[in-house]
This record gives C-alpha cells, sequence and structure tokens, in this order.
C-alpha cells in the first residue's frame, strides 16, 4: 500500500532560543555528521531524497523592543516568532514538493512552526504522535521556567487559543489543530497545570506507566485510534530525544529516568511507517554540547535509528526486489 518510491526531505534548523542551554543548536550538523543522509540513501534504491540544509531566519527587528514589555514569561520570544515562520514556509514547500518533511533540531520550540506547515501544505485534517517525557502544554501564565520549548502544544492547539494573550509577529500561527487529534507517549514529567490541561480536555495521554502496562505496540494502536480513528489523516510525528531513558540519549537538556528504550522508540516508528501516512517528523532536543564524547555518539545513533524506523528502514532487513534464490556456485 505504498508506493515503493520514497520522498524525503531533510531540513536543519539550528535553534536553540526555546531553552536556556547552549548546543542544541548544533544537533543538526551532528546528525548530518554522523552519516544520516548517507545511511537514508541506502534503504532502498527508490528513496530519493534531498538535504534543504539549514534554516536561515532574520529576526524581525521591530518585534524585540515591543516583546520585552509585552509579552512576559517568553524567553527568546522573538527568535521564536522569527524562526518559526520562516519554518512554516520551508516546511510547507517540501510538502508540496511531494517529500515527507524530516526536521531536525534544534529545540522542541520548533514544532510550532513544522506543524503549521505541515497543515498548510496539507490543507486537511492532520494528527500528531507527540513523543516526549514532558508535555510541551504550559503557557506563558503556567509555565515556571520561561521556556518556550515548554510550551509548543499549547500554542498549537485550537481549544488552548484563548488562554494566550495576542501574540506579535505570529499572525501567521493559527491553532488550528484540535487537542482531540493529539497524542502523547512517553510522558513522565508533567507539571501541574499540565496535567490539569490533560485531564480537562482529555487529552489521550501515554505516559511510562502505559507503556509499562500495555507494551508499545497496544499504545501506538491505542493511540492511533484515537487520533486517527478512519486511518486516512497525514501523520506529524513531533519526537524530541528526551522521550528516550536518560542512559539512551544522554546528551539532551533535560532528560528524565525511566524512560523509552530505543527499542521502544524504534517500534513506534516503524508502526507509524507502516501506515504510510507519515507526512511530516521533528527529531528535536539532541544536545552535542551535554556530556561526554561517548554520550554525544550514544545520542545521535538513537536519532538516526529512530529516523530510518520512520522512513521504512526493517530490522528485519531489506527484501530483494525479482529475485527468490540464492546465487549458484560457479
Ligand atoms: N515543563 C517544564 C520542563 C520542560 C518542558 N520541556 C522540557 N522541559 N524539555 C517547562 O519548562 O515547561
Ligand atoms: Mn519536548
Ligand atoms: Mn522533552
Amino acid at each position: 500500500f505504498h508506493s515503493n518510491e520514497t520522498r524525503i526531505g531533510v531540513l536543519g534548523v539550528p535553534f536553540e532560543e526555546g531553552q536556556p542551554k547552549v548546543g542544541v543548536a548544533n544537533g543538526p550538523d551532528a546528525i548530518r555528521k554522523a552519516g544520516l543522509i548517507e545511511q537514508l540513501t541506502t534503504i532502498h534504491e527508490k528513496v530519493d531524497l534531498k538535504d534543504y540544509g539549514n534554516i536561515k531566519y532574520e529576526i524581525m527587528a521591530d518585534l524585540v523592543d515591543e516583546i520585552q514589555q509585552n509579552i512576559p514569561n517568553m524567553k527568546g520570544y522573538a527568535h521564536v516568532a522569527s524562526c518559526n515562520q520562516k519554518l512554516s514556509k520551508e516546511v510547507e514547500r517540501i510538502i508540496r514538493d511531494g517529500r515527507v518533511c524530516l526536521t531536525l533540531g534544534g529545540d522542541h520550540a520548533i514544532a510550532v512552526g513544522t506543524v503549521d506547515g505541515h497543515i498548510k501544505a496539507k490543507n486537511e485534517d492532520l494528527c500528531i504522535l507527540w513523543v516526549d517525557a514532558h508535555a510541551d502544554l504550559n503557557t506563558n501564565r503556567t509555565s515556571s521556567s520561561g521556556n518556550v520549548h515548554g510550551m509548543p502544544m499549547a500554542l498549537l492547539a485550537s481549544e488552548l487559543a484563548d488562554y494566550w494573550p495576542y501574540l506579535p509577529g505570529m499572525d501567521w500561527q493559527k491553532p488550528v489543530i484540535s487537542i482531540r487529534n493529539v497524542a502523547y507517549i512517553g510522558l513522565r514529567s508533567v507539571d501541574s497545570y499540565e496535567r490539569l490541561v490533560i485531564d480537562k480536555l482529555g487529552i489521550t495521554a501515554f505516559g511510562m506507566e502505559d507503556v509499562e502496562n500495555y507494551g508499545i505496540s497496544t499504545v501506538v494502536k491505542m493511540a492511533l485510534d484515537r487520533i486517527d480513528p478512519e486511518r486516512k489523516r497525514s501523520i506529524h510525528v513531533s519526537y524530541d530525544i528526551d522521550s528516550l531513558d536518560s542512559l539512551e540519549a544522554p546528551s539532551t537538556g533535560t532528560s528524565v529516568r525511566g524512560g523509552l528504550t530505543l527499542r521502544e522508540g524504534i517500534q513506534i516508528m516503524e508502526m507509524i511507517h507502516s501506515t504510510g501516512r507519515l507526512g511530516a517528523m521533528d527529531l528535536v532536543e539532541v544536545n552535542p554540547s551535554i556530556g561526554s564524547e561517548q554520550d554525544v555518539k550514544r545520542t545521535v545513533d538513537a536519532a538516526i535509528h529512530i529516523i530510518m524506523a520512520a522512513v521504512g528502514h526493517s530490522r528485519r532487513g531489506l527484501r530483494l526486489k525479482d529475485v527468490d534464490t540464492l546465487p549458484l556456485q560457479t
């Protein structure tokens, strides 16, 4: 049921203003340097891959002064608004070019732009699978950190639009995705106000205890049943590397023990790939400045395995086309 051609667009977003730790902006280059592009082209012979390089944006100058007085508790706001506006356009263009858009972060604040671009390109309902230790569901009123990487899901959800002040420079962004079309997997560090929102709105949220109780395959199936019951929506996966356990992905800004194994992390994406409806994926929060060289390698390798699973790499190995016998000895 999927066409045998795989069209992929890779886009790097060296963005770190959504959180306080330097280094996460080097995530895209670290992942590329470890061989992502080469590995992607070996999945099978019909991969058509285009690397769009790293995004460049100009900060909206008029925004900076205005923001500091008017938008409390959103650090780096002018950068967040400026980068995401450009990012949305780039993602839209890549998807309109018939490609699955793979966005390499950067911190998780960039999901505002990638989801917005995906929605605009597809002009239809879309569903989101948010794989993360955190819910990223704070508003500027509920956040105790003021870090925007803890807010993207709240900016995107239509049900939360009334809980935001007017945000200058974000008029392009439409909070049109219903939170009913969103499912979380991997939660284990959720703030009290986020918990309140999840309960009040009945958000589909699978925490680590659910992974423990049901197993990852059942969790993914239940998530898809909720957010895409008719199996027809384009799927956006926003994959925070901190969903994995700290032992699996140590080089990230806010790692939390007790997380997904890499095996579970891969299984999620193999299942999403098999739907044939992955439209876009973000892989965020890889920070090559955190931890030892070995920690960084481990984290980057994990990211690559997850991305490979998303675009069709099979742990069973590649099936030969038009060949069903072993070569004879001659
Ligand atoms: N919920 C906290 C912590 C956090 C969110 N996302 C990450 N950390 N990576 C906050 O700051 O909003
Ligand atoms: Mn996140
Ligand atoms: Mn997280």
